[in-house]
C-alpha cells in the first residue's frame, strides 16, 4: 500500500469512530465521551453523565454536517432566510437529532449492548423551554422543516437563562417554579465569544457633517451592552443540511467595564455587568404582551440589533457591498416582537453604513416579511412614545419619518380622508401616544401573512382592512404546520413503525402526503387491530406515568379526552369543565344507562398574573378531587390535570389521546397547532370552526370530525345585537344546574365564594360566549360518546384522520413560504 493510501485509510477509520453511524462506532464514541468529557467510567457515571456522553456522541455527528453546510452556503452565496423570533420552544434535542440522523434504532441497540437504560437517558435532558406556546413551538417546527427542506436559514433569538417557568400544582393551584435549564450545562450549544455586537440604549441624537459635508445623524447612547452568540445546530431529517439557531446572551460591554475599572469604580462596574445580563435573563411568561414593560422592549431591541448587525457582517464577509443585502437575505418577523427591526435596519444602513434614506428604505422593505399570529386586541403590541423616546431616541426619529412619508402617501391616494390617515398611522393618538408595532411591521415588509385560511381572511377584513385596500398584493396566507419528525416519529414510535409497515416505506417522514396510502387500508381489520393496539399501548404508558406524577389512576380502556394548551378564557377550558360537571350530575342522577367511560385530561400553563386562568386550573383540580373520590361515578369518569405541560410532557400526551378538544370561540384562535399534533396521532377532534380547525375538517372529511358551535360570523352578529349570557343561564336548566353546582361549594369544601369570580363573569359578561355554545357542545359530546361505542368505526375514523394530515406538515408550510414569500430555492448538502 502506498503511503498516501495508508494515511487515507487511517483517516477513514478515525472518521468512522468519531462520526460513524455503526453501532460499534457509537459505542466507542459514547465511552470516549464519557471518559474524556465527563471524566467518568461506566461504573460511577451518574444518569446525567450518561446523558452528556450520549449528547456529545450525537453532536459530533451533527458538527461534521454543519461544517459542510456552512462551507457550501458560503461558497455558493446561498440566499438565506433569517427567522427572527423572541421565542423558540425547542423541546429536548437528543431523540430528535438521533431520528434526523437516522440512528435512533442503532443507538438503542448500542445502548442495550452497553447495558444502558436508553429511555432514562432521554428523560435526563432538560427541556429548552424558550417559548410560551404555539408561536414559539411554530418557530421550532419551522427550524426543523427549513433544514429538512434544505433552505439555508438562521434562526435568531434570545438565549434566555430562564425559559418558561415549570408548573407545579399545589392544593389544586398553579405554582410557578423557575426553570433552570442551563444548570447542568447545555451540550447542544457552542458559545461564540468572538461573535459579539454592541447594543445601544438611551442618550440622544445629534446632527453632524460627514467628510463630504453631507448632514448625517449620530446616536450618542447613555449605555451599551454586548450580545454574544450561542449557536445550536439544527439538522434536517435524512439530509446533510444543518442550519444555525443563533441565540444572543447579554453581557456587560467590554469597553464599558474597562472604563469603570480604570477610574476605580469596582462596584459600579459589577453593577453594570448585572444590569446588562438582566436583559437575556428571563422569558416573559405571558401569551400576550404585558403593557409597557420596559425590559421587554429592551429585549426586543437587543436581539433585533445583534441579529441585523450579524447579517450585515455576514454579508460584507461573503458577498461584499450592502447594495444587494435584500438579495442575500430574507428576514421573517415572527409576530411584532422583532418589528423594531424595520427601524433598526434603517438606522444601521444610514447611520453606520452611509446609505441614503431612499436606498435604505427600499432595501428594508425588500428584506422583511411579517407573520401575524393574533387578532385579540389585547395582544397587539404598542409602545408608549415616552418610553420609546427614552430608550431608543434614534428609532423614534426614524419611525416618525417613516410615518410622515407613509401618511403623505395615504393622503395622496385617499384625498381628504383624514379619518383613514388616523386609523393607519404608526402612532395611535387617542390617549397616551403609542407606537403601533403591527403597523410598523406591515409598512416595512414586502409580505404579510396570517397563519390559517380563516385567520388570514380576518386579518384582511378586520385588523388590516385599510392596509389591504392600499396594498392587496401584500397579503398572503400560510397555514401553520407541525413537524412529523418530533410529533410522530420521536413521540409515537409505535405508530410510526405501523405506518411504515403499512405503507411499505418510510418516505412519509419527509413527505407527509404519502401517509394517504393508509386510506386504502382503513377498512382492513388487520390494520384496525394493530392501530387499536398501538393506541392502547400509548394510553397504558400515559396512565402509568400520570399515576406516578399525580397519583390519579386512569383506566386505559376509557376514552381519553384531552385538552392541552395554554390556559386562556378564549380557549374555553371552562366550557370543557361544564361538560364534566354535566356528566357528573347525570351519572349521580342515574340518567345514563350505559355510560361510555371517559378520562378527562388537561394540561397547560396560565400566565402568572392571569387570575381567571389560574382559577380555571383550580376549578379543574377541584372537580377532579370530587369526581375521582366518588365511588358512584369514578368507574365511569376520572379527571386529571397533568402538571407542567411542555414539549416533553406533550410528547407523552399526543399519542394517547382519543379525543382532541379544540373548542375556542370562533374567530379567536389564529390557527392552533395542537389540533394538528393530536390529529396526526389518531385522535378525533371535537372543535369549533376556528383557526386551522376548518382546514383540518375539510382535509379529514366532515364525517370524521365532531363540529359544534357558532361560526365567526355568528359571533360578530351576536356581539352586534347584544349578547346576554344571563338569558342563556336562565333559559337552560341544565346549564344553570352546572353553574349552580360550582357555586354550591361542592367542589370547594363548602366555600361558595371561591369560584364566584369565574361564574359571575360567565353569567354577566362571558366575553368568549361559553354559555352561547354550551348546549351545542353538550350535544356534540353525546355524539362523540355514541361514536366511541362503535370501536370499529372509531378506529376507521382515526386511521383516516392520520392518512389525511399530510397538508399539516410544517414542511408544506415552509415550502410555501420559500416559494411565495421568500423566493428561496433549496441548497442540497450531500451526505
Ligand atoms: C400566538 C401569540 C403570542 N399568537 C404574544 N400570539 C406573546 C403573542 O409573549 N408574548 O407577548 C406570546 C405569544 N401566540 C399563537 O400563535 C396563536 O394564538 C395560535 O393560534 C397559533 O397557532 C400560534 C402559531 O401561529
Amino acid at each position: 500500500m502506498s503511503k498516501a493510501k495508508a494515511s487515507e485509510s487511517t483517516s477513514v477509520e478515525r472518521e468512522h469512530t468519531r462520526t460513524g453511524m455503526s453501532k460499534a462506532a457509537l459505542k466507542q464514541d459514547f465511552l470516549d465521551n464519557l471518559f474524556y468529557i465527563q471524566g467518568r467510567f461506566r461504573e460511577v457515571a451518574t444518569p446525567h453523565d450518561l446523558y452528556m456522553a450520549a449528547a456529545f456522541t450525537t453532536r459530533d455527528r451533527l458538527l461534521k454536517r454543519w461544517v459542510k453546510s456552512a462551507q457550501a452556503f458560503k461558497t455558493l452565496h446561498a440566499r438565506t432566510l433569517c427567522y427572527l423570533s423572541a421565542e423558540f420552544l425547542l423541546g429536548p434535542h437528543l431523540a430528535n437529532n438521533l431520528v434526523n440522523l437516522g440512528i435512533i434504532e442503532t443507538s438503542q441497540e448500542a445502548g442495550q449492548e452497553l447495558d444502558l437504560d436508553f429511555e432514562a437517558i432521554l428523560e435526563e435532558e432538560e427541556e429548552p423551554g424558550l417559548g410560551n406556546g404555539g408561536l414559539g413551538r411554530l418557530a421550532a417546527c419551522f427550524m426543523d422543516s427549513l433544514s429538512t427542506c434544505q433552505i439555508p436559514a438562521i434562526g435568531y433569538g434570545i438565549r434566555y437563562e430562564f425559559g418558561i417557568f415549570d408548573q407545579a400544582i399545589e392544593d389544586g393551584w398553579q405554582v410557578e417554579k423557575s426553570d433552570t435549564w442551563l444548570r447542568n450545562g447545555n451540550p447542544w450549544e457552542i458559545p461564540r465569544p468572538k461573535i459579539r455586537f454592541p447594543v445601544l440604549y438611551g442618550g440622544h441624537t445629534e446632527q453632524y457633517r460627514d467628510q463630504n459635508g453631507e448632514p448625517r445623524m449620530r446616536w450618542v447612547p447613555s449605555w451599551v451592552i454586548d450580545g454574544v452568540a450561542y449557536d445550536t445546530p439544527i439538522l434536517g431529517y435524512g439530509v446533510g443540511n444543518v442550519n444555525l439557531l443563533r441565540l444572543w446572551k447579554a453581557e456587560a460591554s467590554e469597553s464599558f467595564d474597562f472604563q469603570a475599572f480604570n477610574v476605580g469604580d469596582y462596584y459600579g462596574a459589577v453593577h453594570a455587568k448585572i444590569e446588562a445580563e438582566t436583559i437575556s435573563k428571563v422569558l416573559y411568561p405571558n401569551d400576550e404582551p404585558e403593557a409597557g414593560k420596559e425590559l421587554r422592549l429592551k429585549q426586543q431591541h437587543f436581539f433585533v440589533s445583534c441579529s441585523l448587525q450579524d447579517m450585515i457582517r455576514l454579508h460584507l464577509n461573503t458577498v461584499g457591498p450592502l447594495d444587494d443585502f435584500a438579495d442575500k437575505f430574507a428576514a421573517q418577523l415572527n409576530d411584532t416582537h422583532p418589528a423594531l427591526a424595520v427601524a433598526e435596519l434603517m438606522r444601521l444602513l444610514m447611520d453606520d453604513h452611509g446609505m441614503t434614506w431612499d436606498r435604505s428604505w427600499e432595501m428594508t422593505q425588500r428584506t422583511f416579511c411579517y407573520t401575524n399570529h393574533t387578532l385579540l386586541p389585547e395582544a397587539l403590541e404598542t409602545w408608549s412614545v415616552t418610553l420609546f423616546e427614552r430608550l431608543l431616541p434614534r428609532h423614534l426619529e426614524i419611525i416618525y419619518e417613516i410615518n410622515r412619508r407613509f401618511l403623505d402617501e395615504i393622503r395622496m391616494r385617499f384625498l381628504g380622508d383624514e379619518d383613514r390617515v388616523r386609523r393607519m398611522s404608526l402612532i395611535a393618538e387617542d390617549g397616551e401616544r403609542r407606537i403601533r408595532m403591527a403597523h410598523l411591521a406591515v409598512v416595512g415588509s414586502k409580505a404579510v401573512n396570517g397563519v390559517a385560511k380563516l385567520h388570514s381572511e380576518l386579518v384582511k377584513s378586520t385588523l388590516f382592512k385599510d392596509f389591504n385596500a392600499l396594498w392587496p398584493e401584500k397579503f398572503h396566507n400560510v397555514t401553520n404546520g407541525v413537524t412529523p419528525r418530533r410529533f410522530m416519529v420521536v413521540s409515537n414510535p409505535r405508530l410510526a413503525r405501523l405506518i411504515t409497515e403499512c405503507c411499505g416505506h418510510d418516505d412519509w417522514i419527509r413527505d407527509l402526503d404519502r401517509v394517504r396510502a393508509l386510506e386504502s387500508h382503513a377498512e382492513s381489520s388487520d390494520l384496525q387491530a394493530q392501530w387499536k393496539a398501538v393506541k392502547l399501548a400509548a394510553k397504558r404508558d400515559l396512565t402509568e406515568w400520570l399515576k406516578h406524577v399525580t397519583g390519579v389512576q386512569l383506566d386505559p380502556a376509557a376514552m381519553f379526552d384531552v385538552q392541552a394548551k395554554r390556559i386562556h378564557e378564549y380557549k374555553r377550558q371552562h366550557l370543557n369543565a361544564l361538560h364534566i360537571i354535566r356528566c357528573y350530575q347525570e351519572l349521580k342522577q342515574g340518567l345514563l344507562k350505559d355510560p361510555v367511560p371517559r378520562a378527562f385530561i388537561f394540561g397547560g400553563k396560565a400566565a402568572p398574573a392571569y387570575f381567571l386562568a389560574k382559577l380555571i386550573i383550580k376549578l379543574i383540580n377541584a372537580i377532579a378531587e370530587v369526581v375521582n373520590n366518588d365511588p358512584e361515578v369514578n368507574g365511569f369518569m376520572r379527571v386529571v390535570f397533568m402538571p407542567d405541560f411542555n414539549v416533553k410532557t406533550g410528547q407523552r400526551l399526543y399519542p394517547a389521546a382519543d379525543l382532541s378538544e379544540q373548542i375556542s370561540l370562533a374567530g379567536k384562535e389564529a390557527s392552533g397547532t395542537g389540533n394538528m399534533k393530536f390529529s396526526m396521532n389518531g385522535a378525533l377532534t371535537i372543535g369549533t370552526l376556528d383557526g386551522a380547525n376548518l382546514e383540518i375538517r375539510e382535509a379529514v372529511g366532515k364525517e370524521n370530525f365532531f363540529l359544534f358551535g357558532m361560526t365567526a360570523e355568528d359571533v360578530l352578529e351576536k356581539q352586534i345585537e347584544g349578547y346576554r349570557p344571563w338569558d342563556y343561564y336562565h333559559g337552560d336548566h341544565e346549564l344553570k344546574a352546572d353553574i349552580d353546582l360550582i357555586n354550591s361549594g361542592l367542589f370547594s369544601h363548602g366555600d361558595t365564594k371561591l369560584f364566584r369570580p369565574l361564574t359571575d363573569d360567565l353569567i354577566n359578561h362571558d366575553p368568549f360566549m361559553v354559555l352561547a355554545d354550551y348546549r351545542a357542545y353538550i350535544e356534540c359530546q353525546q355524539r362523540v360518546s355514541e361514536a366511541y361505542r362503535d370501536q370499529q368505526h372509531w378506529v376507521r375514523m382515526s386511521i383516516l384522520n392520520v392518512a389525511r394530515m399530510g397538508y399539516f406538515s410544517s414542511d408544506r408550510a415552509i415550502r410555501e413560504y420559500a416559494k411565495n414569500i421568500w423566493g428561496i430555492a433549496p441548497t442540497p448538502i450531500d451526505l
